[in-house]
């Protein structure tokens, strides 16, 4: 779960750094493919993790506090399965689309040719991206759900061969009149792409339902999977890797062994994956069997297993003797175009010693900029970076994970893990509020963007990410709610459990708060400093009021024997209160650091930034609520 969290945060900060701290006259179509892949996997993520996050939660909770999720009939397996897959089918893509990406770019570059189509290949990677998130149900094929939703999954799973086969064409017809370099790098871009086409093919036919219900379980899915995952993706950072090391390191590795190391890579990989397909009617997952017809081929698998694991040994003797020894490298080994290849390798500090780069369709020219100049003057490089250094985050971090640990290893732990957080946060709060940062934020709006609008897309993108999150949590009350009907079980009629009285009342607390807030982001904004306090104040003690109540009902319920286990309504209620509650928790905490920085004036003239992203945060928690109510107590 801490993983997928800082996953999701770290995709936020991708996203608002593509979008919002582009180099002057970068337009969008200008990026490199790579880093459209990026955008696109960011944006897989930050819909994808969340989502997981949920099914984890719900796992959790049936782990730790005895919830019914996967255990009752109404849930079990395939609410799993359903969860699990949402998530699954995207995560593939969050694997291959950066190497995809590589190797587009490495064509391109190699072959000293445009990339042909690029603006047919980025709407088809968004295409494929959307696409992602309607075909889970091909995982389950086999698992008795209605057939009319298998053709459904069918066709879109079919449906999205179209971009992809579109976008093979593109990269091939890259190549088409180019002069082609054969590098080490541009060796493995056309070898991963070779792979990708077979994953690709046999990704065909397993959406075909038939074909499917034959080779479900066996080594040809594994073959399949490891061409698209192994073949096309990991083969492409291996190109990436080879075709950056001169700019990271600021050395040549050896061509020749780079050279070895693909024929070696190359031969192992087929070897390894290829034979697979012929074991269609072996099981996975089995280490022993005792059919004949089987070994011979297992045996050539093996082999190739071999050949494909020693021949890795080769690139990394290569590139870690190169990096000491090997001979100098040019700036631009490569003919690269894009920019990293305009600065020295490795690239100092800060990225462009000439100033800000300006792009045009001339080509690229260095603006001077302060820090350029003057940088050195009062404050060295080394000593910035320290200024900008920070313990607590590893702290909030380590805490974190020691608290989530403890959810399931016992209450010393998870006491520990959440002392640590709460140090932790209030040391960064504290730090944060000395402005020991403020030579970053600084420097932040001497970039020629506003530092409010990063924040607020950073904000809203994380909206986006919870969206996903609790979607997937609805999704799971529809569908428990669905399948009561077919086991018998009758979900508790409205004002049955829970009291409408105490909920509304909950409602009206929850929305006043929101009023309050946005009342709050109306003060900052005008520099009211009285306004913003007693604003501020209100929507703590509405909020606070909020989860008082939340205790005081969460123990009549205790009381009156519905608990966590009774039944999946029970099991839902407590879920979906829990994590909603621990959102108004983490938004409390913040409303804390920002009245302590409002009692100290901390929120001046145009400083109203924390304020206005806490109020998006603070309206979707209302929002949540909104949702939530009826769903738990009016219908
Ligand atoms: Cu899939």
């Amino acid at each position: 779960m801490l993983l997928m969290a800082s996953s999701i945060v770290s995709t936020v900060n991708f996203l608002v750094t593509i979008f919002r701290l582009r180099a002057p006259g970068m337009s969008l179509m200008r990026l490199p493919l790579f880093t459209w892949c990026w955008i696109f996997t960011s944006l897989l993520m930050l819909w994808a993790f969340p989502a997981f996050v949920s099914a984890l939660s719900l796992l959790v909770s049936d782990r730790a506090l005895g919830t019914v999720f996967f255990t009752s009939p109404e849930g079990g397996s395939l609410l799993w399965d359903h969860m699990f897959w949402f998530f699954g089918h995207p995560e593939v893509y969050v694997l291959l689309l950066p190497g995809f990406g590589i190797t587009g770019d490495l064509l391109s570059t190699f072959s000293r040719r445009p990339l042909y189509a690029k603006r047919i290949i980025i709407p088809c990677l968004g295409l494929a991206s959307i696409l992602s998130f309607t075909v889970w149900a091909h995982h389950m094929f086999m698992t008795g759900i209605s057939q009319s939703l298998l053709e459904a999954f069918n066709i879109t799973t079919e449906l999205i061969s179209i971009p992809f086969g579109i976008i093979v064409l593109a990269y091939i017809l890259t190549l088409r009149g180019g002069s082609i370099r054969f590098a080490t790098p541009m060796l493995f871009a056309v070898g991963s792409l070779s792979l990708f086409i077979i994953g690709g093919v046999t990704g065909v036919f397993n959406s075909s339902i038939a074909l499917d219900t034959a080779f479900r379980g066996t080594f040809w899915v594994v073959g399949h999977f490891h061409y698209t995952i192994v073949g096309g993706g990991l083969t492409g950072l291996f190109a990436g890797l080879y075709y950056w090391f001169p700019k990271m390191t600021g050395r040549m590795y050896s061509e020749r062994l780079g050279r070895i190391h693909f024929v070696a890579y190359m031969v192992g990989f087929n070897l390894l994956y290829f034979p697979m397909h012929l074991l269609y009617d072996m099981p996975r997952r089995v280490y022993t069997y005792d059919v004949a017809a089987w070994g011979t081929i297992n045996f050539w698998i093996t082999i190739g297993g071999f050949i494909f694991g020693i021949s890795q040994l080769i690139m990394f003797g290569n590139l870690l003797w190169s990096a000491r020894r090997g001979p100098v490298a040019d700036q631009d080994p490569w003919g690269g175009y894009s920019l990293e290849w305009g600065v020295p390798s490795p690239p100092p500090e800060f990225n462009f010693p000439g100033g800000v780069p300006v792009i045009s369709a001339s080509g690229v020219t260095y603006r001077p900029t302060a820090m350029a100049n003057g940088g050195h003057g009062h404050a060295g490089h080394g000593e910035y970076s320290e200024e900008h250094w920070s313990r607590w985050p590893i702290l909030v971090a380590a805490g974190a994970g020691i608290a989530l640990w403890g959810v399931l290893m016992g209450l010393p732990a998870l006491l520990l893990g959440t002392g640590i957080l709460a140090v932790a946060l209030g040391g960064w709060g504290h730090e944060s509020l000395r402005g020991r940062h403020d030579v970053a934020e600084a420097i932040g709006e001497r970039w020629p963007f506003e530092r409010l609008e990063n924040l607020s897309l950073g904000m809203w993108l994380f909206v986006f990410g919870e969206i996903a999150f609790f979607g997937a949590l609805f999704g799971a009350y529809l569908f428990l709610r669905m399948n009561s009907s077919l086991t018998g079980f009758v979900w508790p009629a409205p004002g049955e459990v829970h009291s409408i009285y105490l909920g509304g009342f909950n409602t009206i607390l929850l929305v006043t708060s929101g009023l309050t807030m946005v009342l709050a982001v109306t003060f900052a904004r005008r520099g009211a400093q009285l306004g913003l306090r007693v604003c501020l104040i209100a929507t703590f003690v509405l909020g606070a009021l909020f989860m008082v109540n939340k205790a005081l009902e969460w123990r009549e319920l205790f009381q009156a024997n519905f608990t966590f286990s009774t039944n999946v309504a029970a099991s839902m209620y407590y879920v979906l209160t829990g994590v909603h509650g621990a959102h108004v928790i983490a938004g409390l905490t913040a409303l804390l650091y920002l009245l302590v920085k409002a009692f100290r004036g901390g929120f001046g003239p145009g400083k109203s930034g924390s304020v206005e992203i806490f109020g998006i945060y603070w309206g979707m928690v209302d929002a949540v609520w909104v949702f939530l109510f009826p769903l738990l107590y009016l219908l």
